[in-house]
């Protein structure tokens, strides 16, 4: 297995999981690598959940705090939480056991910006890193490691840990040596440079990640794939919502608020973003560039029939049918994908400069446009905001989309008043459902009220809004510029939870 290793020191410190888990106590913080299902450590967690339910059946406390790049998978979250082995989670989670936990109140969840994560770490916000678990493709002498499906935190992991705990994961392509732009001249304010990234296309940094050896205190070597879970197809509702993004990137290129070949893309998790590509898809859009996140299956698409140029992003996402792809024609996608720090590719700075169009999911938008992007009647976590506020404040021009509708039509995505904000009215440009698509810019939230309501909600539920803004500014003479009735806006939600059945599934 060792041919992935060509550090002898390195080599030497082979050992199993389980010794490697032997050197994470109760109470550490441990940073993991691990980005939307993929780049996480394989066998490193079972192991520790193992030597916490140990710990525990002999009536020891053993629990850490567990901070990543963004989801990991059952077998790295899912494994210690099932354990109840996490007292503290950052940034990102979607693992539906450690989301039960969380809305629990068992865990302390800190949903965080991502682009925040690694800065407020060197910072000093989040305390002392202990352990860093990260997998890598290969080690290579001198402690120059190839970087694995996602890049996410690790950089700031290795750089920041005690201890560096390796897992070298034969799965990976060792082909992926080249595909990787770490850049190492970050610096803490007073001393910070702008970062000199141009264009999407840049390389800026090295193609590898470096650690100290000398605080690698065990490898770990697995063959195990990422967590790869499948689409499901588009469907009419998804292809619907598609269909008004793509016209909209027409309407705006005829309107010359944007070039032929458009902004640089971003576009969120979810079956909704990747059915957004797949509208891309055969339109006449070719030439195109993505600075996003994540490389969904639907970018791949783009990327194969030159829709898409380029894609820098921080993180594979694929399904196994995108994963079987990508290993097949690797060579082929070499110099076309580039994955960054989540740094670098969520940094709201280049984000701005690069005049990015940012496409993401949301729970539900109010009339106003403030959109929830994370908690389940304003109070149950779904994932987290990930980077979906890094690029939506930043972005040229932003779009949040979702289906009119959840739970088979029992709850409208369209609601008199968030029950959570993310994203502001002052953010939000652009609302799309399968209704159609509202485009708020420049308007007051008068007028994006009735718009809203007009293009985005279901019809099921268009009149009952129409009927509580007509009231709302009826009753409110004398506070006409967003008319709420506050009784009224805040149990909008309660009759759904009153069936007890809408809380995200655990
Ligand atoms: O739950 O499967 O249990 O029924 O939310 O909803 O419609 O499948 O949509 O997969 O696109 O996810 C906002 C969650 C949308 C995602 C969110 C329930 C719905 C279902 C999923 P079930 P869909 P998607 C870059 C950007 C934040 C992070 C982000 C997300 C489940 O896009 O996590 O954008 N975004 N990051 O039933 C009750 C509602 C609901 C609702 C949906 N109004 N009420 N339940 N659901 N709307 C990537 C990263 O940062 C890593």
């Amino acid at each position: 297995m060792s041919t992935r290793i060509t550090d002898p020191a390195l080599l030497a410190r082979v050992v199993t999981a389980e010794e490697a888990a032997t050197h994470i106590d109760p109470g550490d913080n441990v940073g993991m690598s691990g980005f939307t299902g993929a780049g996480y450590p394989k066998a490193l967690p079972s192991a520790l959940a193992q030597r916490i339910r140990a710990a525990q059946e002999r009536g020891e406390e053993f629990r850490i705090g567990l901070w990543t790049g963004a989801s990991t998978a059952p077998d790295a979250d899912g494994v210690l939480a099932e354990v109840n082995g996490i007292s503290q989670r950052l940034p990102y989670n979607s693992d539906p056991t450690l989301r039960a936990l969380i809305n629990a109140g068992e865990v302390d969840y800190v949903d965080a910006h991502l682009s925040h994560s690694a800065p407020h770490m060197w910072f000093g916000f989040y305390g002392h890193l202990h352990v860093a678990v990260v997998e890598v493709t290969a080690v290579l002498p001198g402690g120059m490691l190839v970087p694995s499906s996602s890049v996410g935190n690790n950089k700031t992991w290795l750089d920041r840990a005690d201890k560096v705990i390796l897992e070298v994961n034969h799965w990976q392509p060792r082909e992926f040596e080249g595909f990787h732009d770490i850049y190492y001249k970050t610096a803490l304010p007073p001393h910070r440079l702008p970062i000199p990234l141009d264009d999407p296309t840049d390389r800026i940094g090295e193609p590898y990640l470096r650690v100290d050896p000398d605080k690698v205190v065990a490898v770990v070597e697995t063959r195990a794939p990422d967590r790869n879970s499948d689409f499901s197809p588009p469907d009419a509702v998804s292809e619907a919502i598609a269909g008004h993004v793509v016209d909209f990137l027409r309407h705006e290129v005829r309107a010359g608020r944007m070039p032929e070949r458009l902004l640089p893309l971003q576009s969120g998790v979810g079956n909704v973003a990747n059915a957004v590509l797949a509208g891309l898809d055969g339109s006449e859009f070719t030439d195109l560039v993505a600075y996003t996140e994540v490389i969904q299956d639907g970018m791949l698409d783009l990327l194969d029939n030159g829709t898409l140029r380029f894609a820098s992003a921080t993180s594979f996402g694929l399904s196994s049918a995108g994963v079987q792809r990508f290993m097949e024609g690797i060579d082929r996608y070499k110099g076309r994908i580039l994955l960054r720090s989540e740094e670098i590719s969520n940094h709201p700075e280049l984000v701005r400069r690069l005049g990015v169009i940012a496409m993401n999911g949301m729970i539900e938008a109010d009339i106003y446009g403030h959109v929830n992007s994370t908690h389940v009647m304003g109070s149950a976590v779904m994932n987290g905001i990930g980077g979906s506020g890094d690029f939506a404040r930043n972005a040229y021009l932003n779009m949040f989309v979702s289906p009119s509708t959840a739970k088979g039509g029992a709850i409208s995505s369209i609601v008199p008043m968030a029950s959570h904000v993310d994203h502001t009215e002052h953010d939000v440009h652009v609302v799309v459902t399968e209704q159609g698509l509202a485009d708020l810019r420049g308007l007051s939230p008068h007028d994006r009220a009735r718009k809203v309501i007009a293009n985005c909600a279901h019809p099921a539920y268009a009149d009952r809004l129409t009927d509580y803004l007509d009231r709302a500014v009826a009753a409110r003479p004398t506070a006409r510029h967003t008319p709420h009735l506050l009784d009224e806006a805040l149990s909008w939600h309660q009759r759904y939870l009153d069936t007890g059945t809408m809380l995200p599934a655990g």
